[in-house]
């Protein structure tokens, strides 16, 4: 045992055909830390009598705290298998859903994963999302079914129970990963087909009738034991095997081939003594199966001798016929698994069979497939072979992955995490040399003397004072206020150097072409770097150290130090080829999160990473001394850095928000805050939760479900009015009482109507899960407009063409007739799940889809059109402010169809505002750019709104020179018109909703639904996981009534179910806050007041609070009078 050494790392670096790049992933607590505290004690690094106990890679504090991970870490390890040498760089990732974007940075880098599941919970919520994401990533699994002593000891199964179980599980993974392909196979089939259709216009096609299913080979896909792709183990206890260790032990014991065993072992065979022969069908015969007689058996009388009988004699008699060794300290110790952990670790270490696995059966990273470079490669919509060709050509460097002179050097940075400086190898105090020693003790000896030879001199002249008649100020000796001043001085500059102490940032890499060295220059290729672009204004053969033009989102920096990435250490190296993972340090200033780096300019930025976590918590931070903030905005700044997933963002009001994923990891962010970054006391708000306002049919029967007459209409367009009286436009607007709103301009130039149509749920549902299609779709548009060509990847055109059929096959009937190609935009932000619909009698305007039929719709448009043509973008920005903000409480609108059914523009006081339309309107930049800004765009709208008070005072005025710019008048009567018109339909909130799966036992589950009730959960479905008496419940609860929730339900479960909360979708909440009764029913059941708690109204009126919106709230509710009895007799 002990340390591989760093000479013998740097060695294997270089051949990359021996490198497994890998992670551990599984749903949270499977066992991936102690899996990899098995595979790092085989390696010296710890003792492998705490493999298991110490979870090495959670270095952090709050990691061995609460005993999860929740940043992924890599180390590199040493193992021989065969005849041959391996490096194996291992990524630890977390498994708590608040972290999976440390998942997603930890996937990237590597080539293959080991797939953790645990026994007994099986598949979970974030099994199936890790499986995705190593499938999206392209990289290959294999499984270790974990925890295996758990059906043992804790289930108490039989050996045969426990293989039925295990066949179960296996196939449940495999049935995850069956979709996943069939998915892709239909997908690649569609794409096929697109192509035959073209094939089939020149007529060379020949009719396949296959849908491709059949011929693709899925071989290798499935987890199988007989492929070698599984281990059991037991990794707490240290051991674990593939099926191939004990086909090799059977093999000479019972003289069947190895290759024969292997392929029987798993599966339905059983031995049959007589014939000494493996025949088929044991289940049918009721005979015991290979796995079990030959596997299972031995493990669980193994463990019914040590740990439930404790029985002496036996396992003495098992120790010597398995031929290993027990230490004494071991078989007395007075816990059994300290017994059972020796044996068993050297029977059938896990680290062996785990590390023969990962070096036969993943990838090295020669391996690489060229369907995975192109995908990486080719960003957003773009094809691979619209690239230029230069950049084309660097998919060679990529599949060679060599380490050659002249190979480009090609390294992506996937996240920063911050080190403390003095951690760093350079800093870090290493032995001293012989020499150094003796000029250290001659100082020493020198500085003593000069202490001593002071030291006299005081005390000389003290006595000399006393002497003189002077009182002392001190009657102590005055050596000692030397030693005094001495530790001043000492304890003022460590107050120095705790002010020097920061943090350093260090990019977890990967080299996948070249050699990366220290100190070298390269280029750093922002995510919107084209190489197009690059390759025309750089001069050829230009390298990173030239002095470089400007060119947009390529900067150059330098490598100034990389290293070695083990666990809790980093190691200093001159120099990392192609293949390996790596630390690099010095890009603290150019690269922000992750980043592409290349020496060649010719390289295009990866696609960003795959995020499965949407951030959604969010909180205001303060410090708690005022004075403090500058502290804090740079600890934040340094918190964004080194966070994967947390946003930063500072709202205008001056608040510093922070945007996380979950409880969980918002309390890491806050503590790091607290103890790295800005190291300054700070509260946080509350959660801010997010709502949408959206707008609902309105209902046939009333609150107390009698049917509704016209009455109830009635009431609503009274609310209307008497809101819009309020407002100063009152006399522009008009809304007839089927909702339709009527606004002029203020310079009664242009008149708009619009009416607000909910929208079905799937359209809304499809709207939001498309929102990275529409928004290429916008960029596609966009750049149609300006005249410009987009390579399109096919793939994304078929993806915009079937956008546009489900929209059409959801948006059926009158209502929605040809509605599909009359949208007119979406939003906010272009993008979002609300929709903008040309009715407008007449006017013609491109489609939406028009990238669908490239050149082909010449619009014939009238001199009417062509005049509102001229506008068409201040329509649209009105509506995109409109839905950025609703009127219920500023939040952003969602599911709602802003129809415009009348607009017109009279032509006088037009040509001279013609030029300002440019101006005046808001690009859509400035909505993909939005978040900081958004505010002051309303209130841009709002200060233009405000207009037409100030101009009635003066009508005599020039139409056109006191409104302003026509454009900016029509899009805040747009955005009012909106405003009103969404207010004359039933108004709803809808609330985020997360989903979570909580795993419990039956007694428990009474209490668990008592504390879902509390908070508005509502469970979906109840099951019984087979084979335990656990329940899997999931359910559903709103975000806003989320926080402590996990914490509630374990404590209230005593720790035996822990929920992980999922965000999964929007829910319109019950009743419509401005409800009141309107009924004579209403009245009678609900009073005058109607004053029942109304959980929507409470929402909006903390949204509208803490916004420092008006809120319509009284204080004292029923005033009485007070009245003295005694007086009024
Ligand atoms: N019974 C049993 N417990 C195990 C085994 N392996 C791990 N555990 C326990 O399971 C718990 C979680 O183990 P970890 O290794 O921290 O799990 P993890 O997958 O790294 O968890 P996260 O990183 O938080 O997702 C610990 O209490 C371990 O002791 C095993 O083989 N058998
Ligand atoms: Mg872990």
């Amino acid at each position: 045992m002990g340390h591989t050494s760093l000479q013998k790392i740097i060695a294997l670096q270089r051949n990359p055909a021996n490198i497994r790049n890998l992670c551990i992933l599984a749903h949270v607590d499977h066992g991936k830390t102690t899996l990899a505290d098995c595979l790092v004690a085989s390696n010296g690094i710890i003792s492998s009598r705490l493999a298991g106990k110490l979870r090495y890679l959670d270095s952090r504090e709050d990691e061995q705290i609460r005993g999860i991970t929740m940043k992924s870490s890599a180390i590199s390890l040493h193992c021989t298998h065969g005849a041959q040498e391996y490096l194996l760089n291992l990524i630890d990732s977390p498994g708590h859903v608040d972290f999976s974007s440390e998942v997603s940075t930890a996937v990237r880098l590597c080539d293959g994963a080991i797939v953790v599941v645990d026994a007994v919970e099986g598949v979970c919520p974030q099994t199936q999302v890790v499986l995705r994401q190593a499938w999206l990533e392209n990289i290959r699994p294999v499984l270790v079914i974990n925890k295996i002593d758990r059906l043992i000891l804790e289930l108490k199964l039989s050996a045969q129970e426990a293989y039925t179980h295990l066949q179960k599980l296996l196939e449940q993974v495999n049935a995850v990963t069956g979709s996943l392909f069939t998915s892709k196979v239909l997908e690649d089939r569609a794409e096929k087909e697109e192509e035959k259709e073209r094939d089939m216009a020149s007529g060379d096609y020949v009719y396949d009738c296959s849908d491709g299913l059949e011929e693709a080979d899925d071989s290798l896909l499935y987890f199988s034991p007989d492929q070698g792709n599984v281990v059991f183990a037991s990794a707490m206890d240290g051991w674990g095997f593939s099926i191939q260790q004990f086909a090799n032990i059977y093999s000479q014991k019972m003289g069947i081939k190895a290759a024969v065993l292997l392929k029987t072992l798993w599966g339905d065979f059983y031995l049959n003594a007589k014939a000494k022969k493996i025949m088929k069908g044991a289940q049918a015969k009721g005979k015991k199966p290979l796995f079990v007689q030959l596997v299972l058996d031995n493990i669980w009388s193994l463990y019914d001798a040590v740990v439930t009988r404790r029985d002496a004699e036996k396992v003495e008699k098992v120790v010597t016929s398995l031929g290993v060794k027990v230490m004494a300290r071991d078989s007395r110790h007075s816990d059994p698994k300290v017994l059972l952990a020796a044996i068993c670790s050297q029977w059938l270490p896990v680290s062996q069979a785990v590390l023969s696995m990962v070096c036969e059966k993943l990838p090295s990273p020669l391996d690489i497939a060229a369907e995975r470079v192109e995908k990486l490669m080719s960003v957003g919509a773009r094809r691979f072979d619209s690239l230029p060709k230069q950049t084309q050509e660097l998919k060679r460097a990529f599949l060679e992955c060599s380490s050659g002179e002249n190979s480009p050097v090609i390294v992506f940075v996937s996240k920063m995490f911050a080190v403390d400086t003095k951690a760093l190898p350079q800093n870090r105090q290493r032995p001293l040399t012989q020499e150094e020693l003796s000029q250290r003790r001659e100082l020493a000896r020198q500085r003593h003397a000069d202490r001593m030879a002071a030291d006299q001199a005081a005390t000389e002249s003290n006595k000399d004072l006393n002497h003189t008649g002077r009182v002392p100020q001190e009657d102590r000796p005055a050596g000692l206020s030397t030693a005094k001043m001495e530790s001043l001085t000492l304890k003022e500059s460590k107050q120095e150097e705790e002010e020097e102490q920061k943090e350093t940032f260090v990019a977890f890499a990967r080299v996948y072409s070249g050699v990366v060295k220290k100190g070298q220059r390269v280029f750093v290729l922002g995510p919107k770097y084209d190489p197009t672009q690059g390759l025309r204004m750089l001069p050829e053969g230009c390298s990173a150290s030239d002095a470089v033009c400007e060119v947009p989102h390529l900067s150059c920096c330098t490598m100034e130090s990389i290293y070695l990435l083990m666990g809790r250490e980093l190691e200093e190296l001159e120099e990392v080829p192609a293949g390996n993972i790596l630390g690099v340090g010095g890009l603290q200033e150019c690269v922000l999160k992750s980043a592409t780096l290349s020496t060649s300019p010719a390289c295009p930025p990866f696609t960003p990473l795959n995020f499965e976590a949407t951030p959604i918590v969010r909180v205001a931070i303060e410090p708690i001394h005022p004075s403090e903030m500058p502290k804090l905005v740079r600890g934040m700044r340094l918190l964004n850095q080194a966070d994967p997933c947390a946003e930063v963002l500072i709202q205008e009001t001056g608040e510093h928000v922070l945007v996380t994923a979950g409880e969980v990891h918002l309390q890491r962010c806050l503590d790091d805050l607290r103890e790295r970054f800005a190291k300054i006391e700070i509260s946080a708000s509350k959660p801010i939760i997010p709502f949408r306002e959206t707008v609902v049919r309105p209902p046939k029967v009333d609150m107390v479900n009698e049917e509704l007459g016209k009455q109830h209409k009635v009431a609503i367009i009274h609310q209307v009015k008497e809101e819009a009286s309020q407002s100063r436009l009152s006399d522009n607007l008009h809304v007839d009482p089927s909702g339709l709103v009527t606004l002029d301009t203020p310079n009664r130039l242009s008149t708009v109507s619009v009416r607000a149509i909910p929208l079905p749920h799937e359209v809304t549902c499809l709207l939001e899960s498309s929102s990275e299609l529409i928004r290429t779709l916008e960029q596609v548009n966009m750049s149609l407009r300006e005249g410009k060509s987009l390579d399109v990847s096919l793939r994304t055109l078929e993806a915009i063409a079937g956008l546009k059929t489900q929209l059409e096959s959801l948006l059926q009937g009158r209502k929605w007739r040809n509605t599909v190609e009359h949208i007119w935009a979406f939003g906010p932000r272009r993008y979002g799940p609300n929709i903008l619909l040309n009715s407008v009698e007449g006017y013609q305007r491109p489609s939406v889809w028009q990238c669908l039929s490239r050149g082909d719709n010449v619009i014939d448009a009238g001199a009417q059109s062509a005049q509102l043509r001229d506008f068409d973008n201040s329509i649209i920005s009105g509506f995109q402010l409109a839905t950025l903000a609703g009127p219920m409480c500023e939040e952003p609108l969602m599911g709602v169809c802003f129809s415009v059914e009348r607009w017109d523009i009279q032509s006088s006081g037009q040509s001279q505002n013609q030029d300002s339309v440019e101006k005046g309107s808001i690009s859509p930049e400035d909505f993909a750019h939005h978040k900081v800004e958004r505010r002051s765009d309303t209130s841009q709208a709002e200060g233009t709104a405000a207009g037409p008070g100030h101009a009635r005072r003066r009508p005599e005025a020039n139409a056109g020179d006191c409104y302003g710019p026509v454009s900016g008048q029509l899009i805040a009567a747009m955005k009012e018109a909106c405003r009103h018109a969404f207010q004359a339909q039933p108004q709803r909130l809808m609330a985020a909703m997360y989903t979570c799966e909580i795993m419990a036992t039956a007694e428990v589950l009474g209490r668990m639904y008592g504390v879902l009730g509390k908070r508005e959960g509502r469970v979906l479905h109840e099951e019984m996981k087979e084979g335990t008496d656990m329940f899997i419940i999931k359910a559903v609860l709103p975000v806003a009534e989320s926080f402590g929730f996990a914490d509630e339900i374990r404590k209230r479960t005593s720790g035996l179910a822990s929920p992980q909360l999922v965000f999964s979708h929007w829910e319109v909440t019950g009743s419509d806050p401005y409800w009141v009764p309107t009924t004579e029913e209403e009245y009678l059941h609900f009073g005058e007041k109607a004053d029942s708690a109304n959980q929507t109204l409470k929402y909006m009126n903390a949204v509208r609070r803490r916004k420092g919106l008006y809120v319509d709230e009284k204080i004292v509710e029923h005033g009485e009078k007070q009245r003295t009895l005694g007086k009024n007799k």
